[in-house]
C-alpha cells in the first residue's frame, strides 16, 4: 500500500469520512449526468424522498459497469481490506427549495460513495457527517432520515462541500446527512452502495426508509 493510500485509510479507519478532490474527470462527470437524466426523465414520485432514485444500474449498464468496476472499486477494496459487495448505484438531486435527507446511518456493513456532479455546499444542501460516529453507533442509532434532528453545533460535524469530480467515502454507519437547498442550484450527486444484497441492511433502517416513502411525507407539509 502507498503512503498516500495508508494515511487515507487511517482518516477513514478514524473519521467514518474521507473526501478525495478531483477523482474523476470533467468528460466522466458530464457522462454520468447525461445518463442519469436521460434515465430517470419523465419519474414523477411525491415522496419524501421523491429526489432520490436507487437502482440506476438497472436502467443503464453503464451504472452497473460502474458500481461493479468504477475507478473508486480498488480504492474501497484498500480501505476495507475486502472487496466491496456492490448494492445499488443512485442518482440524488436536490433542486428545489427542501428536499432535507435528516441525520442517520444506512447500514451496518460496508461502504459507500457519492460524486458531486455539481458545486455543492452549506447553500444547496451538501452532505454533512459526524466524524467517529461509526465507533459509537449505540448513541446514534435513533437517527431516522426522515425525522429533523438538530446536529448543526456538533463538535464533530465535518460539512462536505465539494466541487464536481470530488468523491465523498463513508461508513453506512457514519451518522449523515443534506440540508435544504436553499439557493435552488443545481446539487446532483451519484452514489454507490457497498453493502451487500438488500437483505443485509441493518433491520429497521430499510424498513424506516420505505414507510417514510410509502407515507408520502409532503416535503411542503413541513
Ligand atoms: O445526497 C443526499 O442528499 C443524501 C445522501 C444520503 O443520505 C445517503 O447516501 O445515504
Amino acid at each position: 500500500m502507498s503512503q498516500e493510500t495508508a494515511a487515507l485509510k487511517a482518516d477513514f479507519d478514524r473519521d467514518g469520512v474521507v473526501v478525495i478532490r478531483d477523482f474523476v474527470g470533467p468528460e466522466t462527470v458530464r457522462k454520468i449526468c447525461t445518463r442519469a437524466e436521460k434515465a430517470t426523465e419523465g419519474d414523477s414520485r411525491e415522496d419524501m424522498f421523491s429526489n432520490i432514485t436507487k437502482g440506476l444500474e438497472r436502467r443503464d449498464g453503464y451504472f452497473g459497469e460502474l458500481l461493479n468496476d468504477g475507478p473508486q472499486v480498488p480504492i474501497l477494496e484498500q480501505l476495507l481490506g475486502k472487496k466491496p459487495e456492490p448494492t445499488t448505484a443512485s442518482f440524488f438531486t436536490k433542486s428545489v427549495n427542501q428536499q432535507e435527507v435528516h441525520p442517520h446511518s444506512d447500514a451496518l456493513e460496508g461502504v459507500v460513495t457519492w460524486i458531486a456532479l455539481d458545486e455543492t455546499n452549506e447553500r444547496n444542501g451538501c452532505l454533512q457527517f459526524l466524524k467517529g460516529s461509526h465507533k459509537r453507533q449505540e448513541e446514534f442509532r435513533h437517527l431516522r432520515a426522515h425525522e429533523p434532528t438538530d446536529l448543526a453545533g456538533h463538535p464533530d460535524l465535518f460539512e462536505a462541500a465539494m466541487s464536481p469530480g470530488d468523491i465523498v467515502i463513508f461508513r453506512p454507519t457514519t451518522v449523515h446527512w443534506s440540508g435544504p437547498n436553499l439557493d435552488g442550484s443545481p446539487r446532483r450527486g451519484f452514489n454507490c452502495f457497498y453493502v451487500g444484497a438488500p437483505s443485509n441492511w441493518k433491520r429497521g433502517r430499510k424498513k424506516d426508509w420505505e414507510a417514510a416513502k410509502k407515507a408520502k411525507l409532503a416535503l411542503t407539509a413541513k
